[in-house]
């Protein structure tokens, strides 16, 4: 007998304030509802749990991207912006832009950066062991990607803050058309124009990732047209990101002061550190598929042409899959996380995220005694990022 099987449904807002401030309860009830949940609110569906997230981001032919990769169907709606020639797009169309990314953010890349990041993290952290305190969000976690990664680029000086808000705008639009949005996109025409005018060659010094991409177009990788587009990549994908996984290391360090001793002893856990941040916090929290045919999950069946919201956040504390999920502890195997995504879109930009994460807790293992929370952390709203607007801290010098 066939009996019609109701799916479960959750009444839940996950791009509200109230969840953002705490989505554990949230993360939890989801992953317990089933497989998948549907959410009535925005008659979608989603997975929470550490399997069906990674099966949807390993399916790429079932859930695509090229719909976008937010709640905006680009098959029902216009595109906010123009899609992304990476992020927006499925086999084999994204293997090409893929390719060149692949090449410019390669481990030999990294190999030629590493020096440079690692003697700015000193000096950064030289300079605010001479504070009483500080607050770590714009002084840390956003001064050293902003302090590293245009010069990586190759891009002008000046008004290199308009990364900032950038980034906030598109990581904002990949949520509901709510107030975080509205907020977000107000006067936004200067900053987007001011991002278009970096992405052309002219703009871009001759020896960076920008020069690098440019120089795709001569070998046929790309045209000309396509080159400032996956230059835009970088500078939408590359900064908010590592500035929230900067913020949430930091935050794990100060929260569990053992873990930090533990680094201390052994500065060679940095870049673990820092792993099992991007685990434990998730800066990325979420992003959706589209399905191209009618697909059974964990026994339920969705139609073509659903949005699917994947937890990224939620799969990466799912006790299904990780011991003790609520502990932040660097010595932890964190193989298998989904903090970077996974599967053909997984984040190509995850070893330079790595390498700042890598030299910013090196240098406060070597030379940080303790890390002491002085004020009230805040956290910052936004419809994909989790972070922090403010962290004040004051760090203790090493005798
Ligand atoms: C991973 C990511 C986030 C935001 C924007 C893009 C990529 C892009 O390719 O534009």
């Amino acid at each position: 007998m066939d009996v019609a099987i109701t799916p479960p449904v959750s009444t839940a807002d996950p791009f509200s304030r109230e969840f953002f401030a705490d989505p554990f309860p949230v993360h939890a009830a989801l992953r317990d509802a089933g497989p998948v949940v549907r959410l009535a609110k925005y008659e979608i569906w989603a997975v929470a749990r550490y399997d069906e997230v990674h099966r949807v981001l390993n399916d790429w032919e079932t859930f695509s991207s090229a719909r976008g990769v937010g709640l905006s169907d680009f098959k029902k709606e216009p595109p906010w912006r123009l899609p992304s020639l990476v992020l927006e797009t499925d086999p084999p169309f994204h293997d090409r832009t893929r390719k060149v990314l692949n090449r410019v953010l390669s481990p030999a890349a990294m190999k030629t950066l590493k020096e440079r990041f690692a003697a700015a993290a000193d000096t950064m952290i030289d300079e605010l062991l001479g504070r009483d305190s500080f607050d770590a969000v714009p002084e840390l976690s956003e001064a050293f990607p902003l302090a590293v990664f245009p010069d990586a680029i190759g891009m002008p000086q000046g008004h290199r803050h308009n990364l900032l808000p950038y980034g906030n705008m598109v990581f904002n639009s990949f949520g509901p058309r709510n107030e975080l949005f509205a907020e977000a996109v107000r006067d936004a025409e200067p900053v987007m124009a001011w991002v278009r005018a970096q992405s052309e060659r002219k703009n871009l010094s001759d020896d960076g990732f920008g020069a690098q991409i440019h120089a795709a177009v001569a070998t046929g990788e790309l045209t000309e047209d396509e080159a400032p587009m996956v230059v835009r990549s970088l500078l939408t994908a590359g900064v908010d990101t590592t500035v929230s996984g900067l913020g949430a290391a930091l935050f794990c360090l100060s929260r569990f002061p053992e873990q930090f001793q533990k680094l201390r002893a052994n500065p060679g856990l940095a870049r673990a550190a820092f792993e099992e941040a991007v685990r434990f916090e998730s800066p990325v929290q979420t992003f959706f598929r589209t399905t191209t045919r009618p697909v059974e999950v964990g026994g339920f069946h969705i139609d073509e042409g659903e949005k699917v919201l994947m937890f990224l956040g939620a799969a990466n504390r799912d006790p299904r899959k990780w011991g003790r999920p609520e502990d932040y502890d660097i010595a932890r195997k964190t193989v298998g996380h989904v903090g970077f995504g996974s599967g053909v879109h997984a984040c190509v930009g995850q070893l330079l995220a790595r390498l700042e994460g890598e030299v910013v807790l090196q240098a406060l293992a070597r030379k940080v005694a303790a890390i002491e929370i002085v004020g009230e952390p805040r956290r910052r709203f936004n419809n994909t990022l989790r972070g922090l607007a403010s962290l004040p801290l004051r760090l203790h010098r090493t005798q």
